[in-house]
């Protein structure tokens, strides 16, 4: 299929080639879309990068970027001029989440959002140590619908909660080269929050290991009129 070979083709441009795209550390992953029935809009792309492309990029966010070499620091923030690294994963996520609207008519992002030019110009990187998390938030308004988080190096169970009825919770599990989409009721009408309850990163009542993780946010700053 046409955009199955584009998709392949960035992924190449991106990563390299390699003869073997079939092995756990294969080159190629393979992705699996999950919308989460309960939030509408938000959606899980499981295993968006592969053991290998996620080693890449670990490296580009440490060794490039010369981030998070002091201990204490633990977030990193790009508005405009977005490093290369974060431009290819942009241009994945629009290619991967293309592919998915256009072969299984799945409404992942809008046609305005996915269309937009550029799709993200403003990134976060976080960095958690094991049993930090992130406050119960909606990302900020100024900030246009449709953003993304990827996971690197450990899982984590995410949950989100209805601003409407606080008592609807939902909790997901977020594991290393997971991609999670929020776009409309997810991205407005929820907020997201990482171990404010430690108690929370139990799934299917089994612990989830605490390892250090790495987040890498892209987002679109809401355009002046
Ligand atoms: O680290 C994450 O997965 C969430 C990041 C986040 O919500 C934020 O930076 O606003």
């Amino acid at each position: 299929m046409e955009d199955e070979a584009a998709v392949r083709n960035l992924l190449c441009a991106v990563f390299g080639d390699s003869e073997d795209d079939s092995g756990e550390d294969g080159i190629f992953s393979e992705r699996q879309w999950e919308h989460v029935e309960e939030v509408e809009g938000l959606w899980i792309c499981r295993d968006f990068l592969s053991n290998h492309e996620q080693q890449e990029l670990i490296d580009d966010i440490e060794a490039v970027e010369s981030w998070f070499t002091n201990p204490n620091e633990n977030q990193a923030m790009r508005f405009g001029g977005l490093p290369l690294w974060a431009l290819n994963l942009s241009a994945l996520v629009h290619s991967c989440v293309l592919e998915e609207q256009l072969s299984k008519r799945s409404k992942i992002l809008a046609r305005e959002v996915i269309s937009r030019e550029p799709l993200f110009d403003q990134m976060i990187v976080n960095s958690y140590k094991p049993l930090e998390g992130i406050g119960a938030h909606v990302d900020l308004l100024r900030f246009e619908d449709g953003i993304v988080i990827l996971s690197l190096v450990s899982s984590r169970v995410m949950t989100f909660k209805s601003c409407e009825d606080g008592s609807r919770k939902v909790g997901v599990l977020l594991r290393p080269g997971d991609l999670l989409v929020m776009s409309g009721e997810a991205r407005y009408g929820w907020t997201h929050e990482i171990n404010t309850n430690p108690a929370q990163q139990i799934w299917d009542g089994v612990p989830v290991p605490q390892e250090s993780r790495i987040s890498v946010t892209l987002r679109r700053l809401c355009r002046q009129n």
